[in-house]
């Protein structure tokens, strides 16, 4: 890859992760109310294959959409204003974080695990029609790869040859279900039997990522038809904010008086349940933050990277500042 290029992928996902940092903050204070399930982790995903879309490519994601959204070059302030469930925000604060869609990004998001699926495969659809060599990218979660929706779509996109990039986002667990007792086989070899190529991918590695939705893409626009990707994952904020196991890892004596009060009915010993509580709290990781790895790889320019870091938090900044002000103004108004 360019050099130039993980320098740009870098600033996207600490783009993408600063804003979401603020809007964790935010929603601690009350101010973004509801559920809030942040991307925090599958940065060098979205950032590995959203930065390798053209012009009039469409994108459909599940509940974690703001990376994808902010990476495509959304406005941050109308999807903070969106958050803020404010009319001036990108869907007249109607959506919240769950269902976001921008017409001019061609970008759509869905809180229905599986949704995304059916969502790209349409885009897909409508974007053979117009001719122009644009693909769709479906971005879920592995719980989704058991909805009969998701499969259908695998099925349709490929018996029907449409330019699809099937992308699945394996953190191991869907909220407190491990994806491994609940899954058959292997997800390449289920892309394999609808006809569709796959890649397994460490989903924190940004490079690796970018490197097969380089030749994932380039086989979707040259010959047509589906792909998939199968990228492994961590999310640094449990399921969603708030998340009580999160907390109470968080919490070393709050975790052991959960796990005490919990091995009688588990029939484990209390070892089993903490650690059982901990791999759910996502505190016993195999994966590390994809931010953390990507600093690494560019420690030996420490100038550039100050640099980076500098700007971009200034950015962010301001883009918070500013949708608190439309916000606040807006609620003096009312
Ligand atoms: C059709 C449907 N079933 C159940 C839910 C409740 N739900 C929300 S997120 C989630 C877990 C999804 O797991 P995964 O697809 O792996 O995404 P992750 O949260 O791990 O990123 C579930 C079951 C839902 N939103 N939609
Ligand atoms: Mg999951």
């Amino acid at each position: 890859m360019a050099e130039v290029e993980i320098w740009q992928l870098y600033r996207s996902m600490l783009r993408s992760r600063l804003f979401e940092n603020a809007v964790k903050e935010l929603w601690e204070k009350g101010k973004i109310s509801g559920e809030m399930h942040l991307g925090t982790g599958e940065e060098a995903i979205m950032a590995g294959v959203v930065s390798q879309l053209e012009q009039g490519d469409a994108i459909a994601v599940d509940h974690r959409g703001t990376p994808p959204f902010i990476i495509r070059g959304i406005d941050p302030i109308l999807l903070l204003l969106e958050f803020l469930g404010h009319p001036k925000g990108l869907c007249a604060g109607q959506g919240g974080h769950m269902h976001l869609f921008s017409k001019e990004h061609l970008i759509a998001s869905s809180g229905i695990v599986g949704s995304s699926g059916p969502a790209a495969t349409g885009f897909a659809l409508a974007l053979r029609y117009k001719k122009q060599g644009n693909i769709a990218v479906a971005f879920f979660g592995e719980g989704a790869i058991n909805q009969g929706m998701m499969l259908e779509s695998m099925n349709l996109a490929s018996i029907w040859n449409l330019p699809v990039l099937f992308v699945c986002k394996d953190n191991d667990w869907a909220v407190t279900t491990i994806t491994n007792e609940v899954t058959g086989g292997n997800l390449i070899d289920r892309a394999k039997g609808f006809g569709i190529e796959g890649y397994e991918v460490d989903g924190t590695d940004v490079e690796a990522v970018w490197k097969v939705t380089n030749e994932a893409i380039s086989k979707i626009r040259n010959k047509g038809g589906p792909q998939f990707i199968h990228a492994h994952c961590v999310h640094t904020e449990g399921h969603l904010l708030g998340d009580p196991l999160l907390r109470y890892n968080r919490n070393p004596n709050m975790l052991a008086e959960v796990a005490n009060s919990l091995k009688e009915y588990a029939g484990k010993s209390l070892d089993e349940v903490l650690l059982l509580l901990r791999k759910i709290g996502g505190q016993v990781k195999k994966r590390v933050d994809p931010i953390v790895i990507i600093q690494k790889k560019l420690k030996n320019d420490p100038d550039r990277l100050k640099q980076i870091d500098e700007e971009v938090t200034k950015e962010i900044e301001q883009i918070i500042n500013k949708a608190l002000e439309i916000f606040e103004g807006g609620m003096k108004n009312d």
